[in-house]
């Protein structure tokens, strides 16, 4: 059966025109930085997100990683989301490897950290407390419903971070489906951050890999620590060749995933038994499951999957739904019609 999958914009399998450019890619041994594909990816992520260097690592969760431990020494504080995925998903990495303290403040609906919070929460100088030394976005908000940070957000997070003498990470695993959302430059909103990373493998269709941006100096040292964490990946111009059609192709349309959410969404209006979130701000949509339904999320998985559609669960009672490349139309009104039959 060919199913439409919705568990994450993470299933996407390469292109066509990726796998040929990938078969074609030339390569050498990264860790001499020799591998002329990956230092083209990194070279145009970099100017794409207007920073001054970048680097190729194999994962989300190991950029997010670096970045913590280039930013802070051990015993550092972070401010961060109560809701965020470095805080929730990435299995206490700072604190395990790094000896990080996170201080998570709540992430609100909209998926910002309120301002005079991060403001409350910055350490005052006392042999009792921590240092502050790093304030971390995401972009866009994933658990908040793929919620998108405004420009305008995102620059007075910064200006307190640097009034403060604090670093400004943004976790912008989907950043280019927050600028696609907002209708500005990925290198306007990440203007007030010192280090960026984003996801190739996301919504951007490669196939494996992310993105790590921020001062020359700042990468240096990233690129030594992902060394030591075993990230450095030899000929990996075979991945970076799909990344560069990422950036080039993938990066452009991201506005029909939103709108395939937002059909999606209204689409399921109809069925019984959901609560939806607020319409979708990129291409998430999320809904709870109401009292009535006597249904596990589990059950609701296997019916689905029985007529073809892949869900995932984000919750006893919760749902995720994301739609990205290989979805279409078809794909959402075939989603539509087997929830109503599901959800009888
Ligand atoms: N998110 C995955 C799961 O881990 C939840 C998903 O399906 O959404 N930052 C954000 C905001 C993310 O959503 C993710 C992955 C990551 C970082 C980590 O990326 P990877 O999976 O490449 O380590």
């Amino acid at each position: 059966m060919e199913y439409v999958d919705l568990r994450s914009d993470t299933v996407t399998k390469p292109t066509p025109e990726m796998r040929e450019a990938m078969a074609e890619a030339e390569v050498g041994d990264d860790v001499y930085m020799d591998d002329p594909t990956v230092n083209q990816l990194q070279q145009k992520a970099a100017e794409m997100l207007g920073k001054e260097d970048a680097l190729f690592v194999p994962s989300g969760t190991m950029g997010n990683l670096l970045a913590l431990l280039v930013h802070c020494q051990r015993g550092d504080e972070v401010i961060v989301g109560n809701k965020s995925h470095i805080y929730v998903n990435e299995a206490g990495g700072m604190s395990a490897l790094g000896g990080i303290h996170p201080h998570p403040i709540k992430n609100q609906s909209d998926g910002t950290l309120a301002l005079d919070e991060i403001l409350a929460s910055i350490q005052t100088e006392d042999v009792h407390h921590t240092i502050t030394r790093l304030i971390c976005l995401e972009n866009t908000q994933n658990s908040c419903g793929g919620v998108v940070l405004p420009v305008e957000y995102v620059q007075a997070v910064g200006k307190i971070a640097h009034d403060n003498n604090l670093f400004l990470h943004i976790d912008g695993a989907r950043i280019f489906n927050a600028a696609a959302a907002l209708n500005v430059s990925v290198k306007a909103l990440v203007e007030p951050a010192d280090s960026v990373m984003f996801c190739l493998s996301k919504g951007l269709v490669a196939p494996v890999g992310s993105m790590l941006v921020g001062k020359k100096k700042f990468i240096t040292r990233a690129r030594h620590l992902r060394k030591m964490l075993g990230g450095g990946m030899r000929q990996a111009g075979v991945l970076a060749a799909a990344g560069l059609i990422s950036l080039d192709k993938m990066s452009t349309r991201l506005g029909q995933d939103h709108a395939r959410a937002k059909s999606l969404f209204e689409g399921l209006k109809q069925v019984r038994g959901i609560k939806l979130d607020a319409s979708p701000s990129s291409n998430m949509v999320y809904f709870d499951l109401l009292d009535e339904v006597k249904l596990s999320v589990d059950q609701i998985v296997e019916e689905m999957k029985a007529r073809g559609v892949l869900v995932d669960w984000a919750g006893p009672r919760r749902f995720r739904l994301v739609t990205h490349y290989w979805v279409d139309d078809a794909g959402v009104e075939k989603t539509v019609k087997a929830f109503g039959e599901v959800m009888i």
